[in-house]
């Protein structure tokens, strides 16, 4: 049987693909892109909250928002490593991003300007994370998915901090409802572009579910995460901001009104409110970051040097 066939027989039996298995150069092109995406996605993502780690409002709060942002950091080390079963090196994808060549998730590239952003972060960006993420479990590239039974976990736990927050300053006093509801206002539309473009203005989805790489579509995606999550919001007391907002008694289904799909590829191209610092900030951890590299690679051939006197 050709190696094409055994993959796409493969993919029909829903097995997954492994780094040693032949693929098409486009399946693994197409898994780098959005690995990579992915994994920049998490490094970027510590910046808007690792914002507040200092002005957290009590000591609680202030260790679980230091957990969560380890957390991410986590997350994108172990997405880097799976797409470096690619063959793609982790040092190729850093100066990709580092150099604006690559992507990372339009969420953060938003500002921070209150506590109720981090509770925002994590009840919706975390919320909508997980909904792409668990479908992305049953992806067909057997590295990818099995990384993201591990970080749906973490995700999960992020999402629960981030609704404890949400919550607490929903049934607070009224400057701290105005504060949350603010924060919902300006979260809302950027937190529903997470899932990119409608489909039928999507380049790579039916590619991308043809190889089963993903197993929904971003409007399917984002259907589920507004179905979730507005009975969440009015539960808490929060008005959903959207005027055009309706529940569909038909279908069961909440419908909403028009995304400004212009203010996506702005902010994906680069001009979005945070793009440029947060790109910097980037750039200068990897600058002061640099001895530690360098040392820890000395330290290495080190003692390669003595396991070769050695043996
Ligand atoms: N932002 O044809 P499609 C997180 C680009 S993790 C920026 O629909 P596809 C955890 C897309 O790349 C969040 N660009 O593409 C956390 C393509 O451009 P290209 C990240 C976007 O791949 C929480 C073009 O638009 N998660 O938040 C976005 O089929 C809290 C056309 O798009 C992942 O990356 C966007 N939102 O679907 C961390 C999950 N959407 O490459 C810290 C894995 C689209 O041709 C704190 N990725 N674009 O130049 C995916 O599931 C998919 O790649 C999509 C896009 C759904 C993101």
């Amino acid at each position: 049987m050709k190696e094409q066939d055994k993959f796409q027989e493969k993919i029909e039996q829903d097995e997954k693909i492994e780094p040693k298995d032949w693929m098409p150069d486009r399946y693994r092109n197409q898994l780098i892109r959005m690995m990579s995406q992915h994994a920049h996605s998490e490094i970027v993502g510590m910046l808007p909250e690792g914002n507040w780690i200092t002005r957290a409002p009590s000591l609680r709060r202030k260790m679980g928002l230091l957990a969560k942002v380890q957390d991410e950091a986590g997350h994108g080390m172990y997405i880097y490593s799976n797409t470096e079963t690619l063959g793609i090196s982790r040092q190729e994808m850093i100066d990709q991003l580092l150099k604006g060549e690559a992507k990372y998730s339009n969420i953060f590239n938003y500002p921070t300007l209150s506590w109720a952003d981090i509770g925002m972060i994590g009840w919706l960006v975390d919320g909508a994370a997980m909904v792409n993420q668990t479908m992305l479990v049953k992806t067909s590239y057997g590295p990818y998915s099995r990384a993201m039974i591990r970080i749906c976990k973490e995700e999960n736990f992020h999402r629960k901090q981030g609704h404890e927050i949400v919550a607490t300053l929903a049934n607070g006093i009224p400057e701290q409802q105005e504060m949350v509801q603010d924060a919902l206002n300006r979260w809302w539309w950027p937190t529903l572009m997470m899932f990119g473009p409608p489909d039928s203005n999507s380049p790579h989805t039916n590619e991308l579910m043809q190889w089963k790489v993903k197993r929904k579509s971003n409007d399917e995606l984002r259907q589920d995460f507004i179905d979730r999550v507005i009975p969440e919001a009015h539960q808490m007391g929060l008005k959903i901001p959207d005027p055009d907002l309706i529940f569909n008694e038909e279908t069961g289904h909440w419908e909403i009104g028009e995304i400004d799909w212009d203010e996506f590829w702005q902010v994906i191209k680069g001009n979005g409110p945070m793009n440029h610092e947060r790109l910097e900030t980037r750039r200068k951890a990897h600058e002061s970051g640099r001895w530690v590299r360098e040392a820890a690679e000395a330290y290495a051939h080190k003692q390669k040097l003595q396991q070769q006197k050695a043996s």
